[in-house]
């Protein structure tokens, strides 16, 4: 059951799984603390023996929340859903939600961890053209997919958990300058929820933690 404490999101700004978390939150209207983990700062905080307390993989977002700690952006996401009030983010159509639960899945596991800063690391200096080549391949599936799920959003015309991935994903795409007029679906997708308010407030160029040279 959800208690009246406010939720505390360890995250950081340029996270794109921080900011799925941010967008979950925004779109439910529920207030929440950030606690912010910088990633890059004394070789990362998230190596911090006592960032390791709260998420041992040593990754944002960790979400304190009804007293349990949680990591893992979709099993946040799934948590709110099943427990706030508020638009629904996995739709009740079974088919609906697993064309959700699809899309999720395939950001969450088939690009995000390709580009994560862990693994950059280890690629070295070919780092860009890994990231852009595991981003195009990804939305080479993704395009297809959405031509076939998506109304004025990924599966339909409701926002959901697919949306909440994608525009995070699509950021860190134009990051690595990969050419997103290429798909034309997730082009539009984008633009569409970045108009929204849920998307803008959560926006990594507007969080507690964001330099001011990117400040929006
Ligand atoms: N599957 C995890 C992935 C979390 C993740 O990859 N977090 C990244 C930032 S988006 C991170 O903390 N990386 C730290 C690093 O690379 O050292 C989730 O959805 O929460």
């Amino acid at each position: 059951m959800a208690t009246q404490t406010k939720p505390v999101l360890h995250g950081y700004f340029r996270s794109s799984c921080s900011w799925r978390v941010r967008i979950a939150f925004s779109l439910k209207g529920i207030e929440y603390d950030q606690v912010p983990v910088n990633l890059i700062k004394d070789g990362g905080q998230q190596m911090t023996e006592q960032y390791q307390e709260l998420n041992p993989m040593k990754q944002v977002p960790a979400v304190e929340i009804d007293g349990i700690t949680l990591s893992q952006s979709l099993a946040v996401i799934q948590y709110i859903d099943e427990t706030r009030p508020g638009p629904r983010l996995l739709p009740a159509d079974p088919k609906a939600r697993a064309q959700v639960r699809m899309i999720s899945d395939l950001i969450a596991s088939g690009i995000q961890p390709l580009q994560n800063l862990y693994v950059l690391q280890k690629i070295g200096a070919e780092k860009a053209e890994w990231a852009q080549h595991f981003i195009h391949r990804g939305f080479q599936a993704l395009e297809p997919i959405l031509k076939k799920t998506s109304g004025k959003y990924c599966v339909g015309d409701e926002i959901s958990m697919a949306d909440i991935c994608l525009v995070p994903q699509v950021y860190n795409a134009e990051r690595f300058k990969v050419d997103v007029e290429q798909y034309p679906t997730i082009k539009r997708i984008n633009e569409t929820l970045l108009e929204t308010e849920a998307f803008k407030v959560s926006h990594p160029s507007r969080q507690p933690d964001t330099p001011a040279d990117l400040r929006a």
